[in-house]
């Protein structure tokens, strides 16, 4: 086993190769690094710095609403349902194409929705999983959590739904201005049952272990495990069942794809600028995985001119070389929040050992890591991208970026002199 510096094991135990930890816990690794890699002290580095799970306060934002709702002052927080004690969520019939429930919950009549009675339901049947929140329209993902809370189908269950019900739509508090509204939908069957692999569509109150707070959507925010962010409503108040049978997202404007899965994509996270002469290029990365998951990450290093034709968004004739998909994290923990003895609970990880089931697991990330041999001084470009389960090159065969977005991500880096 390779030496490691004290300092260098206090970073390690956050995210570290149960390679070099001595094979303690169940390696799930597709393939390991090489020798040569694993002694190179410079991508070793990289490796240690990596973490597996984005604290709240850093995931990325996309957010709408003046003012924001959940920086409202406190009294108007409360008068907004937007506090623990106040939240209360209506869940309706739709006035124009109207559900046939047995009851529904209002605020006109005080039968909305408590969070004490969501933490009852809670009780009995709580939900946690992984997932890795992505905007549609942005190059990388915003960040990744252990989501927890109750499916929304135990509560839409309470209703006694009974007949032409085909959609659920479902909105944010927007300070009851028709125009700052958010709303997106589902059909109803993928509420009430969940396909192979997919965690239920949640009503989620904590993320990595604590209540989630008003940035990311408390006090109760809805998640759906297999898609892009744009359906995860944050700051949860209505939830309307109807007839109607085809989506009315406030993302169908603005031209989006409002169905798309996530995809399966593959990011440069650290590369050097500049390396010097006669040395290898070590990178990390991470991969979203998407609804056709992930076997490969490959990276292609070629010389910055000639560019490469303008009009070729996949370059399928590159010499892609594979790299290393990395283990799972062996602690878990994101802020001290998430213990790793949480994680026999989590959707997908194994109840007696706590570890995942399977590796990489679907709608979350994995890092990834290589070393390219050393190159010619010069100006080079690397590209990175993933190979599917169906062994399809991705982002391929979808290259609109409108069902999110699906560029090859590029780096450029300068090999000096001397
Ligand atoms: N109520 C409400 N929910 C919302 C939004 C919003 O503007 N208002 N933005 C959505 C979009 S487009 C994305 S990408 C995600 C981003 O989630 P995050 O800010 O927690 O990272 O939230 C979604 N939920
Ligand atoms: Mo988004």
């Amino acid at each position: 086993m390779t030496h490691l510096s004290d300092e260098h094991q206090v970073t390690s135990r956050r995210f570290f190769l149960a390679v070099l930890a001595g094979g303690s816990s169940s390696v799930l690794l597709p393939s390991d690094l090489s020798a040569q890699e694993l002694a190179n002290p410079a991508l070793r580095r990289l490796i240690e710095n990596l973490h597996y799970l984005t604290p709240a306060e850093q995931f990325g934002t996309v957010e709408r609403g003046n003012p924001l709702p959940y920086k409202l002052p406190p009294a108007d927080l409360k008068e907004a349902g937007l506090t623990k004690d106040s939240w209360k969520l209506e869940v309706v019939s739709d006035a124009d194409y109207p559900a046939t429930m047995g009851k529904q919950f209002k605020h006109a009549d005080n039968t909305a929705f408590s969070y004490a009675k969501l933490m009852e339901l809670a009780k009995k049947h709580s939900t946690r999983f992984i997932k890795t929140m992505t905007c549609n329209n942005m190059e990388a993902p915003l960040g990744t959590g252990i989501w927890e809370g109750v499916p929304l189908r135990d509560v839409i269950w309470l209703t006694e739904p009974k007949a032409n019900i085909r959609r659920v739509f479902y909105h944010g508090y927007h300070n009851l201005d028709p125009k700052q509204m958010f709303q997106s939908s589902l059909p109803i069957g993928r509420i009430l049952e969940d396909p192979p692999g997919m965690p239920p569509v949640t009503l989620v109150y904590k993320l990595n272990g604590k209540p989630i707070s008003g940035r990311r959507g408390g006090p109760v925010r809805l998640v759906v495990p297999e898609t892009y962010g744009f359906k995860s409503v944050k700051w949860l108040t209505r939830i309307t069942l109807t007839n109607l049978h085809h989506a009315n997202d406030t993302y169908h404007r603005g031209n989006n794809d409002v169905d798309s899965w996530l995809k399966t994509i593959a990011r440069f996270g650290s590369v050097n600028d500049e390396v010097p002469k006669g040395t290898p290029i070590p990178i990390t990365g991470l991969a979203q995985v998407g609804i056709s998951g992930l076997k490969k990450v490959q990276v292609w290093i070629t010389p910055s001119s000639p560019a490469q034709p303008k009009e070729e968004t996949r370059f399928i004739y590159g010499d892609w070389q594979d790299a290393t998909i990395l283990p799972p994290p062996t602690d878990w923990d994101a802020n001290g929040t998430a213990g790793p003895t949480d994680m026999q609970t989590v959707y997908g990880f194994d109840k007696q050992s706590g570890n995942p089931a399977s590796w990489p697991i679907p709608y979350t990330i994995a890092h990834w890591a290589t070393l390219l041999p050393p190159v010619p001084p010069g100006r080079y470009t690397i590209r990175c991208r993933t190979i599917d389960n169906n062994n399809i090159a991705q982002p391929l065969p979808r290259p609109f970026r409108k069902s999110g977005n699906s560029s090859i991500a590029r780096v450029t880096v300068v090999v000096g002199e001397s």
